[in-house]
């Protein structure tokens, strides 16, 4: 790792100052944008965060590429699996941040050739940090987190978008019955990222997401990694950073219980 130290250190201090930033603009008003729907939610602070972490890395490092949500780097066409990429949510749970003025996180990234390098998750309001650099552990703050143990259905809190809940054209929602019925408690924070990092932390004990992309996921599984939960899809297969992805990221046997009720 000693060899992307610099990447490292520069990474954390530009996503705390980023939530420095996010922090500010909870206090004004937030003007909102609509994407592709009324519940696809867009802010200046989503583009202008982007735009802080592109213009950083540019500066910093030139030859490297950029994956963010909002897709203001202007990379040409590249090849994620033969480069240094950085993928950036620079808010992941964009209606929490709207609605809730908390609840969301900047996801940072950084993958070379394909491979995790380290991630970075940050709520800004908890002034909650939780890193990891592949292979050195994962940390909330300054605090090493355990590696994560078993727990059965009966005893766990879950994660489950509400959306996969009620019919719907990706997933028969009727599997998800007794998941519900059997689960001591579900849970939905909005921010898939901070679902991650709750799942690593073991304030969660599972959560499942659908179509989630590269920025939603990509520190997220770094982290999961270093206390030995290696989410799947929800079929099982695993997952590529480059592709959407449905995620499952549970401790080690409620990942086998739910993939029984999921097949
Ligand atoms: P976002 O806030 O960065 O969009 C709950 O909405 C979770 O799903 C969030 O992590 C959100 O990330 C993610 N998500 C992914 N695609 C989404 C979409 N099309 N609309 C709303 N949320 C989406
Ligand atoms: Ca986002």
């Amino acid at each position: 790792m000693n060899q992307f130290h610099y990447e490292y250190k520069m990474a954390k201090s530009w996503t705390l100052q980023a939530g420095s930033m996010l922090k500010e603009a909870i206090a004004e008003n937030i003007k909102v944008e609509y994407k592709t729907s009324l519940s696809d939610l867009v802010t200046e602070q989503d583009r202008g965060i982007e735009n802080y972490f592109i213009h950083n890395i540019k500066k910093e490092f030139p030859d490297h590429f950029i994956l963010g949500e909002e897709g203001q780097s202007n990379d040409r066409e590249f090849n994620p699996y033969e480069n240094y990429v950085w993928i950036i949510d620079p808010i992941d749970g964009t209606t929490n941040f709207i609605h809730q003025k908390r609840n969301f996180s900047i996801s940072v990234a950084f993958y070379k050739n394909g491979k995790p390098i380290f991630g970075f998750i940050y709520d800004p309001i908890q002034e909650e940090l939780f890193e990891a650099i592949k292979g050195g552990g994962a940390y909330i703050n300054q605090s090493k987190l355990p590696e994560a143990k078993p727990a059965g259905l009966g005893e766990a809190v879950i994660s489950i978008n509400p959306m996969w809940l009620i019919p719907n054209n990706k997933f028969d929602h009727q599997k998800f019955i007794p998941i519900v019925d059997k689960a001591r408690a579900v849970r939905y924070l909005g921010s898939a990222a901070l679902e991650m990092a709750y799942v690593a932390s073991g304030r969660l004990d599972a959560m499942l997401d659908f179509r989630l992309s590269s920025w939603d996921i990509a520190a997220g599984l770094i982290i999961l990694n270093e206390v030995g939960i290696i989410p799947t899809k929800v079929n099982n297969e695993p997952i590529d950073v480059f592709q959407h992805a449905t995620t499952l990221a549970a401790r080690p046997n409620l990942h086998e219980e739910l993939l029984f009720y999921l097949k």
